[in-house]
């Protein structure tokens, strides 16, 4: 059943971001909660009249709300209409009393690396913010977040955390993981594309490291701006660059493998023998690059692009030409398995497929 029509799909889009196949629902980030025998219990601290921790059961007897969600990715794909039900924030907060201080919310999940997610109070409250535990009218699965994840309607969904365990009202912020490690915007606003935060790296050493064509001595690269270079044969090895631009670069024989290139830009790139074993290029754009001979073997290509994603024809707005660039190049000397395929968008993989031949 198709709950949206598509002309309520194209006006929910927000910009550079496409639409999953209805019957999925990715996973990112970690993919379990930190094991323990404790029974799960939630809790809310810090600046609170009564700090109070309920179990899952005393969760599921308070007052339950049902929220359809539109859910947008950092990493580009979207999936709209998703029925979630849950506990509001407003009420668990109105239970403990904030203070007048609290001006900023951290959730922290049970979790081995300790992830958190922040906002604002007062977003997080505008927002309809809801301690979720159904989806679809079913628990929420534990691959999702279950027994209860945090579901932040209106932002990208990095602010929606997996496997709640407490809730800390303060007055300072404390960046959450995601923004504290991987540069992703605070704010995390989807129509204001607010996906990261300004590149910091240091021109004069960027500039070196192209030279030598070799990026490995960095494990962290964010935001790295490269376009347009002749970077034939590249050692980018294992290094993080989420978003960083090689557009129209020389690329051919480039070593990508187990690099992070999630939202990289490499349209228009000479990708011919280019190498991205293991690496991570969700939500990467490879439109009009040459991918002859590239090899993807075990890569994660969630919602890359590698041709324009069109609106249907129903749309009533279509995706702008934003750019000049045609489809990428993709033959039978492309290497690329059926689980990097599986994770494009319908569009995506059709056209993938059609031309691997
Ligand atoms: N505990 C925890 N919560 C998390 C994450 C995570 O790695 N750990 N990843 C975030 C990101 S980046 C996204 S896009 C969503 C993904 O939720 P999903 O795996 O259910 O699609 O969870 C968010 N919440
Ligand atoms: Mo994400």
């Amino acid at each position: 059943m198709q709950r949206e029509s598509d002309k309520e799909a194209g006006n929910r889009l927000p910009p550079g971001q496409k639409l999953s196949a209805p019957d999925r629902w990715a996973i990112v980030g970690e993919k379990a909660p930190r094991r323990s025998d404790a029974p799960w219990t939630i809790s809310v601290a810090g600046l609170v009249a009564e700090p109070q921790t309920w179990s899952l059961a005393e969760l599921w007897e308070m007052p339950r709300v049902v929220q359809i969600v539109d859910i947008h990715c950092v990493t580009t794909w979207s999936k709209l209409g998703a029925r979630f039900e849950g506990v509001m924030l407003a009420h668990l907060l109105e239970r403990c009393r904030a203070l007048p201080e609290a001006r900023y919310v951290s959730y922290v999940a049970r979790s081995e690396r300790n992830h958190s997610t922040s906002l604002p109070l007062s977003d997080a409250l505008e927002l309809q913010t809801l301690i979720a535990l159904t989806y679809e009218g079913k628990p929420l699965e534990e691959i999702h977040g279950g027994p209860v994840r945090i579901v932040t309607p209106g932002r990208y969904f990095y602010k929606s955390l997996k496997w709640l365990e407490r809730i800390d009202l303060q007055a300072e912020d404390r960046l959450g993981y995601w923004e504290a490690e991987a540069g992703y915007h605070n704010v995390a606003d989807p129509w204001r594309e607010q996906r990261y935060i300004a590149s910091r790296l240091d021109r004069k050493m960027v500039q070196a490291l192209l030279e030598r064509r070799d990026l490995t001595s960095h494990t962290e690269l964010l935001s790295l701006d490269a376009s347009g270079r002749d970077l034939a044969g590249l050692n980018a090895r294992g290094v993080a660059m989420r978003n960083a631009s090689f557009v129209h670069c020389n690329l051919e024989n480039a070593c990508f493998d187990g690099a992070n290139l999630s939202n990289a830009h490499l349209e228009g790139a000479n990708l011919r023998h280019a190498s991205f074993i293991a690496a991570d290029a969700e939500g990467a754009n490879f439109r009009g690059a040459d991918l002859r001979n590239a090899d993807f073997t075990g890569a994660l290509l969630t919602a890359a692009t590698f041709c324009q994603e069109k609106m249907s024809e129903t749309s009533v707005t279509p995706e702008p030409e934003m750019d000049s660039y045609g489809p990428a190049l993709i033959d039978s000397t492309t290497r690329f398995p059926e689980a990097a395929l599986a994770v494009l968008t319908p569009i995506q993989q059709q056209f993938v497929k059609s031309r691997l031949g």
